[in-house]
């Protein structure tokens, strides 16, 4: 064997090492799916927010669909990247109306709830194959879904706090408790 093809052997042998198990491949496609949806929904109810008078609310809703759409591409560029094929799925169409700005929040802390555990998941399925690569790619969304649950249930809280009546003033604050992107502490 001349120095050419021994190299190719070597190097076809690393990329088998660290390509992508088809198993950890799918469920990151799945994971794609699930964070577009995401971008989506918090779409859906800005426009709902925007056309009925709360634009504070609107503005946290479309920086919030802007922040799903990063979580998006990097698990399309984490896939692609690993050697697997990152594949973009039809979303499905989020829901149009909500009885109210409390009931609309408490959807967004259901669906994070959920994001959170389909985390957990794949990092569950990461340690048992073993590829702490994309355990370790993992760890930023553990860190977020910690960050986004805690600024809606915070969100939720004020919600409460103002009752119907104040909700005025809530929706002029509330890009105030904003989490800049990607972690750090809400500026209120
Ligand atoms: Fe809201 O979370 Fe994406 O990951």
């Amino acid at each position: 064997m001349n120095i050419q093809s021994e190299n190719n052997v070597i190097t076809s042998k690393i990329k088998l090492k660290i390509m992508l198990k088809k198993k950890v491949e799918d469920i990151c496609n799945r994971q794609i799916e699930r964070e577009g949806y995401s971008s989506n929904l918090y779409l859906a109810m800005a426009s709902w927010a925007e056309t009925n008078g709360f634009s504070g609310v609107a503005g946290w809703l479309y920086a919030q669909a802007d922040e799903e759409r990063i979580h998006f591409l990097k698990f399309i560029k984490y896939i692609n990247e690993r050697g697997g094929k990152a594949v973009i799925p039809a979303l499905k169409q989020p829901g149009t109306e909500y009885k109210s700005v409390e009931e609309l929040f408490r959807e967004v802390l259901k669906h994070e709830e959920f994001i959170t555990a389909s985390i957990n998941e794949i990092v569950g399925l990461s340690l048992e194959e073993k590829d702490f690569n994309t355990h370790n790619f993992l760890q930023w969304f553990v860190m977020e879904q910690v960050e986004e649950e805690a600024s809606v249930r915070n969100i939720l809280d004020k919600v409460k706090l103002v009752g119907k009546n104040n909700m005025y003033q809530f929706d002029r604050d509330i890009l105030t408790l904003r989490t800049p992107a990607g972690g750090g502490t809400a500026t209120a």
